[in-house]
């Protein structure tokens, strides 16, 4: 997969995209990820980006021709652009899957302040949100998405962590972990867990999930029979 990233802040991607899965997606070739800074597609000396709102008030706009000529150099037949905004649809994981799908994603960071209006109308395919939540510019959703959607592409987990039941995958929180040592502090492990029966173990885990996410995320479980009922 291909990802380009329009930033006003690329010194941001740097790091959190250069350590552990992600990093070694890239190094196989498996993600192609590109950071672009906006004001490269300005013209001006000053590189100007973004401009007083028509109508006054506080903030800045940002302006639409430097984000149209970038999206219009980047974008290719088929690619997927984005805008990261709080006004956008909630990711979850299942639009993560959707987007996996994709050959190619352009996504668009904002900052400070918004976008003209136009850039949402004529350049964005999709708006999404990472939370109901004020972020100081768009780096940090960005980067939350490529996340999501590098670990859910073919052969960036090995086996064991994408055959691993987690949190979402099948609609549940996650049953407790434990390893050694069999008693911590007073804290001992369930002896079903040191038993070996691995059937029972299954539907202790399975049952501890569900309880889990009875007592902390319900909306999961009405999540999980609507989809239930729409098979
Ligand atoms: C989010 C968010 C966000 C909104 C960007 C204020 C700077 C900021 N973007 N999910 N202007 N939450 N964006 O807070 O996507």
């Amino acid at each position: 997969m291909k990802i380009d990233v329009l930033t006003l802040f690329p010194g941001m991607f740097t790091g959190p995209l250069d350590e552990s899965i992600i990093k070694r997606a890239r190094e196989r070739g498996l993600l192609n990820l590109q950071i672009h800074n906006l004001r490269d597609w300005t013209h001006d000396r000053h590189k100007t980006v973004d401009d007083r709102p028509f109508g006054g008030g506080p903030g800045m706009v940002l302006k639409p021709e430097p984000l149209f000529e970038a999206v219009e150099a980047l974008a290719q037949p088929g690619t997927r652009v984005i805008m990261v905004t709080p006004g956008g649809r909630k990711l979850t994981q299942e639009i993560g899957r959707e987007l996996a799908g994709y050959e190619h994603l352009l996504l668009i960071a904002g900052s400070y302040e918004g976008f003209d209006e136009r850039v949402r109308l004529g350049l964005a395919q999709d708006e999404l949100s990472i939370g109901d939540y004020v972020l100081t510019n768009g780096a940090l959703p960005v980067m939350v998405l490529i996340d999501v959607v590098t670990r859910l592409l073919p052969g960036v987990l090995g086996d064991e962590e994408s055959a691993k039941e987690e949190s979402f995958s099948n609609g549940l929180l996650e049953y407790p972990h434990y390893t050694r040592p069999a008693e911590f502090r007073g804290m001992k492990v369930p002896e079903i867990l040191l038993s070996g029966h691995h059937a029972e173990i299954a539907k202790w885990r399975y049952e501890r999930a569900l309880e889990r996410t009875r007592e902390r995320r319900p909306d999961l479980i009405e999540i999980k029979k609507r989809e239930t009922d729409n098979l």
